[in-house]
């Protein structure tokens, strides 16, 4: 959180593997979620590769009310960019981790996890962020069901939501309920939120 004369930034972050549905799920939440009225640009920012994919991240800025501006990205999952991607998680207040529910993709997401718990340890403020889940391509047929990802992933104790980027299905809520848990981080520190 950053705090610019009355203005309170806050930074929210898609985080998972590479090809999990974080760009995907950032664009249906920009284009289809949050009001034009609230949009700070009119295009969500991104850096693309020749192949389609993150390069380095996706932005956008979304003033929530008079006094509170949310930025979101999206960080990248290959591994390759490992140093871009600690930089771009720096500072979250608020981690959308995206889950690949695809059976095949078992491993990478908990190899991408333990990265984070990591991070988590070493960057300072990062262990205070909060967490919501996104359990994502459920529209698909070989996938684990959230109930057990939850478990096996070791992701029970955070709220968590079945959704598929690419029909929005349950980003509105898991957008809500991490808006609802930061909202009531800064009533507890005395901000105002209008
Ligand atoms: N079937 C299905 N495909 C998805 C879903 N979310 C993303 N995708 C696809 O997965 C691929 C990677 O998505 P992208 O958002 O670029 O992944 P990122 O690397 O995490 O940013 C794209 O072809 C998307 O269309 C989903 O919920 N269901
Ligand atoms: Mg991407």
């Amino acid at each position: 959180m950053k705090v610019v004369g009355d203005r309170i930034y806050l930074k929210l972050i898609f985080f998972g593997t590479a090809l999990a549905g974080k760009t995907t799920a950032l664009e249906w939440i920009f284009y289809h979620v949050i009001p034009d009225e609230m949009k700070l640009v009119k295009e969500l920012r991104q850096v693309k590769t020749s192949f389609g994919q993150t390069l380095l991240f996706d932005f956008a800025p979304i003033e929530i009310s008079q006094n509170v501006v949310t930025r979101m990205f999206s960080a990248t999952g290959q591994d390759y960019y490992k140093g871009t991607r600690t930089k771009v998680l720096g500072g979250s207040d608020g981690i959308f981790i995206v889950i690949d529910s695809q059976k095949e993709q078992l491993d990478n997401n908990l190899k991408i996890l333990r990265e984070l718990w990591k991070c988590q340890q070493e960057m300072e403020g990062l262990a205070d962020a909060e967490i919501v889940v996104l359990y994502n391509k459920n529209d698909l047929e070989e996938i684990h069901s959230m109930e057990f990802l939850q478990e096996y992933l070791g992701l029970e104790r955070h709220e968590g939501f079945s959704t598929c980027a690419l029909t929005g299905h349950n980003l509105e809520d898991a957008l809500i309920a991490m808006l609802k848990k930061l909202t009531a981080r800064l009533q507890a520190g005395g901000f105002d939120v209008e």
